[in-house]
C-alpha cells in the first residue's frame, strides 16, 4: 500500500462544490482508502490574473493502484467535472487533481512527475500539506516545515469547514 497525497484545485462552475464532489469520488472508490483532507484555502491565481480565484486542498490516501493507474483514475475524475484540456497554461479549470507524492517514490516519465514540480513553490499545496502532514519529509530529505516556514502566504485563506 502506498501513502498518497493528492492536490485538488478549482476555479469555475461553483469550485468548493467540484473539490468536495471529487472527495466524494475518491472516497466512493474500491481501489482507495481515504485517510484524510485539509480544510479547502482560497487562492490567488497563479499565472494568468485574469481568471477567477481558486480553491485549494490536499487530500491523503492509501492505495494498491499504481502511479499510473492512479492518474488515470484521477483524469477520469477530472474529465467527469467536465475538465477540457485547453491550450492556455495555468488557465482556469472546473477541476484539476494533482499527484503530489507517491510513497517516497521518484517518478519521471512522459506522464508523469513525482513529487509534483511545482509542490515547494506553491503555498496553495504547501500550507494544505502541511496541515495534514505537519512531519512529512520529501523524498529529498526536505522537511515540509522547513519549506512552508520560508513559504509566504500570498493572500491564501483558510475557509470554514462546509
Ligand atoms: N492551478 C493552476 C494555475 N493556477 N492558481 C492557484 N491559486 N491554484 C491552483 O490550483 C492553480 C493556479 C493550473 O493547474
Ligand atoms: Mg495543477
Ligand atoms: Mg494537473
Amino acid at each position: 500500500m502506498n501513502q498518497v497525497y493528492l492536490g485538488l484545485g478549482a476555479n469555475l462552475n461553483a469550485p468548493q462544490e467540484q473539490i468536495h464532489r471529487a472527495i466524494t469520488e475518491l472516497k466512493a472508490h474500491s481501489d482507495i482508502e481515504f485517510i484524510s483532507a485539509s480544510h479547502d484555502y482560497a487562492s490567488k491565481p497563479m499565472g494568468p490574473q485574469d481568471q477567477p480565484d481558486y480553491v485549494n486542498a490536499v487530500v491523503c490516501i492509501k492505495t494498491e493502484l499504481a502511479p499510473e493507474q492512479l492518474l488515470d483514475l484521477t483524469q477520469s475524475i477530472e474529465l467527469k467535472h467536465g475538465r477540457v484540456r485547453k491550450e492556455q497554461r495555468w488557465g482556469p479549470r472546473t477541476l484539476d487533481i494533482d499527484i503530489l507524492l507517491f510513497g517516497d517514490q521518484i517518478i519521471d516519465t512522459p506522464r508523469l512527475t513525482v513529487p509534483h514540480y511545482g509542490l515547494t513553490e506553491r503555498e496553495f499545496v504547501v500550507y494544505p500539506l502541511f496541515e495534514i502532514a505537519p512531519t512529512l519529509v520529501l523524498p529529498n530529505s526536505q522537511t515540509l516545515a522547513d519549506i512552508k516556514n520560508t513559504l509566504p502566504l500570498n493572500d491564501l485563506q483558510q475557509l470554514p469547514q462546509q
